[in-house]
């Protein structure tokens, strides 16, 4: 019914168009993110204070919308997501030339050659294999990084096996520094029907922390299935729920934390 793609055995989301709903007969599609009155997410057009105040620059949140783009293709959200974020890296900067053209997902992902990328998002994969795990998406940023030579950013991840107290702390801590930091992002692979209420899961998914605010203890996700999605607002303990649960095809996902090195 929803965005599936079954290959060798593998379901991935990532993503594909479909009705986030019940089959005819089945009664009525749920809402989009969570039961009615106890919504799961809440989209960023209905809560937007954090970013109308003074205090919260939000310095990632301004330079990925800029460049906020949808997934071109079902299984491509590993590219929408690194493309906003090559641009919010390389093309949010004063010194641009009239010669410089915004990174495009399909020249992105057939310039970069790492980890066999552009044959993960096309259907029939690699090996049999679509989509990413997090280290391969680690593996593709590393490559797209180095093709255009952008050589102060460096890469790291981290995953949360137990979805506890210390867990949530150390989320909270990473989120909260790259908040502060235009030197940073940080990119989510996890479970985005944790996210949401789309009931055809799992569906692992790769989007841009586009925000967090402390003190509503929520994370911004710029969210590039913009067919059905649009950017929303997640508490930190769901999401950690959502980096931790694993999936068969790819294990558990995470956090990929882009830095620059450079002074
Ligand atoms: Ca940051």
């Amino acid at each position: 019914m929803i965005r599936q793609i079954v290959s060798a055995g593998v379901i991935f989301s990532l993503v594909l168009a479909g009705t986030a709903g019940a089959a005819p007969g089945c009664g009525a599609p749920p809402p989009k993110y969570g039961p009615a009155g106890a919504p799961y997410a809440v989209p960023l057009w209905q809560s937007h204070e954090y970013l109308q105040a003074a205090r919260n620059p939000a310095p990632d949140f301004w330079k990925l919308i800029t460049h906020y783009v949808g997934q071109d293709g079902s299984l491509s959200c590993s590219v929408a997501a690194v493309t906003m974020v090559l641009n919010a890296i390389a093309r949010t900067r004063e010194d641009l030339r009239a010669s410089d053209a915004n990174f495009q997902q399909a020249g992105v992902v057939e310039k970069v050659k790492a980890a066999h990328w552009k044959e993960r998002v096309t259907a029939g994969g690699w090996n049999g294999r679509v989509g990413l795990t997090l280290a391969e998406l680690e593996e593709a940023v590393r490559g797209a990084l180095a093709t255009y030579g952008i050589t102060d950013w460096t890469t790291s991840l981290r995953s949360f096996p137990a979805a506890d107290a210390a867990a949530l702390s150390e989320l909270r801590s990473i989120l909260s520094a790259n908040e502060a930091s235009d030197r940073d992002f940080v990119l989510l692979h996890f479970l985005q029907d944790g996210l949401t209420a789309d009931p055809g899961g799992p569906y692992a998914h790769i989007s841009p922390v586009g925000a967090y605010d402390n003190a509503s203890d929520r994370v911004l996700v710029l969210d590039v299935d913009r067919e059905y999605y649009e950017p929303y607002w997640v508490g930190l303990d769901r999401l950690l729920i959502a980096l931790n649960t694993p999936t068969a095809a790819y294990g558990r996902g995470g956090l990929l934390i882009l830095r620059r090195t450079a002074r």
